[in-house]
């Protein structure tokens, strides 16, 4: 099986790019840039990452991406993971990234765009591997902010596929960035959101009806409710659901207790992503492989879950066809 997982070409839908930076890299930027990390060594630093749920991630999260200063930082960022995905077997990735993340640490949008729109290239041009873009937003950072991020990056608008909703959750409704999901739909931008992790089923539908996005991450949490799952079977809406992320999380106990044989059989169009790779115990043939084991598929179900992510993937038609 693992084998078999391997040499599936694989596409993932939801994969932090500041969460696929490994603890060798941290080390070297930090290095280069000139930068205390609060870790002795890679080992201390991989000990640390043992959380109690999704704050306890981020607080990590938010810290780990200080390193990442200039625009060959950014790249060697996404490049460094791009190779990785690929040897996992990976052919196309919808990169989220973070630009409040960096902006608050002075670091300018240009920086960011620039070193991950190379490493998309590069990508692209040598590595057989697509990659999309969806610029996310904070959703424990003010709405205002968002929105002034969202008008500020007008000339990088051609180059996104979407924008997305990403952070704390709980607390921070949907609703919350109703106007800048409406600007960015006047904008002609694709919309996605996390949903349904840690916040409740009416997260989801609150995000399909007042964000009208196209998709959601994770979404697990639609299952304590009826009615939500029965708008995302009859809409067919993807979830993006990443299963170790949710065991690191905590949000399921155990893989063998988690969700996704349910959300199967409740017939929702399903996919399987890494989330935060570098934080989470591994990247997206890992998450397959854990899947397999903790659940018993078998090939067809994965080239099921593979379809799923294909058809929703943002690619052009003569690039899905290749990948169909
Ligand atoms: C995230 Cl796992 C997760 N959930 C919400 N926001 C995030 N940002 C990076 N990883
Ligand atoms: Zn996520």
């Amino acid at each position: 099986m693992h084998e078999f997982l391997l040499q599936l070409p694989k596409v993932e839908l939801h994969l932090h790019i500041e969460g696929s930076l490994e603890p060798e890299l941290m080390f070297e930027l930090a290095k280069r840039n000139g930068i205390e990390l609060p870790y002795a060594t890679v080992e201390e630093a991989k000990a640390a990452y043992e959380f109690d749920d999704l704050q306890g991630f981020l607080n990590l999260y938010y810290q780990g991406m200080n390193v990442l200063r200039t625009e060959q930082d950014f790249y060697d960022l996404a490049i460094d993971y791009f190779q990785r995905a690929r040897g996992e077997g990976v052919v196309h990735i919808d990169m989220h990234f973070d630009p409040q993340a960096h902006l608050q640490r002075g670091i300018p949008l240009e920086i960011v765009m620039a070193g991950l729109l190379r490493a998309k290239k590069e990508a692209e041009a040598t590595l057989d591997l697509s990659v999309g873009m969806i610029m996310a937003f904070l959703r424990d950072r003010p709405a205002e902010e968002a929105l002034s991020v969202l008008e500020s990056a007008a000339p990088y608008w051609k180059f996104l596929d979407a924008i997305g909703l990403d952070s704390a959750e709980r607390g921070n409704p949907p609703f919350k960035f109703q106007a800048l999901f409406a600007r960015a739909k006047e904008f002609g931008l694709v919309r996605v959101a996390h949903a349904g992790e840690e916040g409740p089923a009416e997260y989801i539908s609150e995000a399909l009806d007042l964000l009208d996005v196209q998709r959601i991450d994770h979404g697990v949490r639609c299952l304590e409710s009826n009615a939500v799952v029965k708008r995302l079977r009859e809409r067919q809406i993807v979830l993006t659901v990443c299963p170790l992320s949710n065991v690191s999380l905590k949000v399921v106990d155990d893989l063998r207790d988690h969700p996704l044989p349910q959300l199967l059989k409740e017939n929702l169009k399903v996919t399987i992503s890494s989330d935060d790779p570098a934080y989470f115990g591994g990247g997206l043939l890992t998450n397959h492989v854990a899947c397999a084991e903790a659940f018993g598929w078998d090939a067809d179900v994965f080239r099921m879950l593979n379809r799923n992510a294909i058809e929703e993937a943002f690619v052009d038609e003569p690039r899905r066809q290749e990948l169909l």
